[in-house]
């Protein structure tokens, strides 16, 4: 059985009808949707166990902590790191840079250097642009090759004794680009720099090996991912977060509190201040079960499928344009697209008008259109409910689009 047969009835919003058609859903991109197990986990949890974490001794409060951390162990396996202690649960993937931002920056000073790339999302890019203003130091970008692939012999020029920090995106949320993490991480470390890793648009599609990647720190966010909003995980292997000071102090992330200073508590826990998003933990737990269960190799392989049946079938349809690596490439599961003569945001309405919901603008990347030389584009993008006969509309529904002008 196809895999979208087989997970569409899990799926209680897929029912929905929109403007009298049947709601093609491509935008998880942005943020997926839920299967049931997700939502009714949440929901038994707040019914049944729920109390807060780390410090009540009672029934509920131990059930509800119990459920907490089984959410670190189940992360733990799903992304292959070494140690639970290298989980810290956030609040999502812009959370996690943030936090990385702020303490990997704090010692550095006006020579130091931090790399970025001209194809990340604006959380990418924006807190590393705070942080250099405070500390002084510069930041570049890795440019992009016209066929929307990182420049690697630019890398190589850019990586100097000064670069700190490395922070990319492994996959690209308009071009679709795969990044090679592993052969970065391993440039970035001839000169000594840390290596942080935007895996958003990853951890949703592609079976993790985080050990074998090499990287000192991965971020994503589980509601791209048929988890709930409001919580992200943040790897960093386990010296690297030895290392980092926290930079958000409270409860819980303390040992020991005088009132001139404190002792921090133990990892992960030293970078959790405050309660924590609990019932959202419940259901990543849930979701990752669900991805587990269908197998990431099997959700990889149903997805590229259907970004190659839009990729060659939009690239075929005159007077659209389509962005990002092309023939014979391994993509992620966006395809960003552009028709000529008309903006946007006005494909993506007369999409909707059938039912068909895509992103479209500058999906939060303005540096990446400036460097296409583009104010946006549309974007279709895919999960394991996705089936080609929605592919198929999306098609038809473009080329119709051409055709009424
Ligand atoms: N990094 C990448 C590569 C992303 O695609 C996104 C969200 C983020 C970071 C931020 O994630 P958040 O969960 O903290 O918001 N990307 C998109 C998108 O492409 N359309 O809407 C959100």
């Amino acid at each position: 059985m196809r895999l979208d047969e087989q997970t569409r009835p899990d799926f209680p919003i897929l029912t929905r009808v929109i403007n009298g058609y049947p709601l093609a859903y491509l935008d998880s991109a942005a943020s997926s949707q839920k299967p049931r197990t997700v939502i009714e986990a949440m929901s038994q949890y707040y019914e049944r166990n729920h109390a807060n974490v780390h410090r009540s001794i009672h029934t509920l409060g131990e059930e509800a902590t119990e459920l907490y951390e089984a959410a670190r162990d189940r992360v733990q396996r799903f992304i292959g790191a070494a140690s639970r202690e290298e989980i810290v649960l956030t609040r999502g993937t812009t959370d996690g840079l943030n936090l990385l931002a702020d303490a990997l920056c704090l010692r550095l000073r006006p020579d130091d250097e931090v790399l970025i790339t001209e194809m990340e999302h604006h959380s990418n890019i924006i807190p590393w642009q705070m942080a250099a203003r405070r500390q002084g130091f510069t930041l570049k970008a890795v440019p992009i090759t016209s066929a929307g692939l990182l420049d690697l012999d630019a890398l190589d020029r850019l990586l100097t004794e000064r670069t700190k920090v490395v922070a990319f995106t492994h996959v690209s949320n308009v071009l679709g680009t795969i990044n090679p993490v592993a052969e970065i991480v391993g440039r970035a470390g001839r000169v000594g720099a840390i290596t942080v890793v935007d895996g958003a648009q990853a951890a949703p599609h592609l079976a993790l090996d985080l050990s074998a990647l090499n990287c000192d720190f991965y971020v994503f966010s589980p509601h791209k991912m048929l988890g709930p909003t409001g919580i992200g995980v943040l790897y960093g292997r386990r010296p690297r977060l030895a290392g980092l000071e926290p930079t958000r102090g409270g409860g819980e992330m303390i040992k020991e509190v005088w009132m001139d200073r404190a002792q921090w508590n133990d990892l992960p826990w030293r970078f959790e201040p405050g309660t924590p998003p609990i019932a959202e933990a419940v259901g990543l737990t849930a979701a990752v079960e669900y991805l587990e269960k269908l197998g990431m190799e099997r959700v990889t392989e149903h997805e590229r499928a259907l970004a190659r049946q839009a990729l060659d079938g939009l690239a075929a349809t005159p007077g659209v344009t389509v962005y990002g690596p092309r023939s014979g490439i391994e993509r992620g599961a966006v395809v960003a697209f552009s028709v000529a003569g008309l903006h946007p945001h006005d494909v993506a309405a007369l999409l909707d008008a059938e039912g068909i919901a895509v992103r479209a603008g500058h999906h939060c990347a303005m540096p990446l259109m400036r460097r296409l030389g583009i104010v946006g584009t549309s974007r279709a993008s895919f999960s394991v409910f996705n089936s080609p006969d929605e592919v198929a509309r999306l098609l038809r529904a473009v080329a119709a689009v051409r055709t009424a002008l």
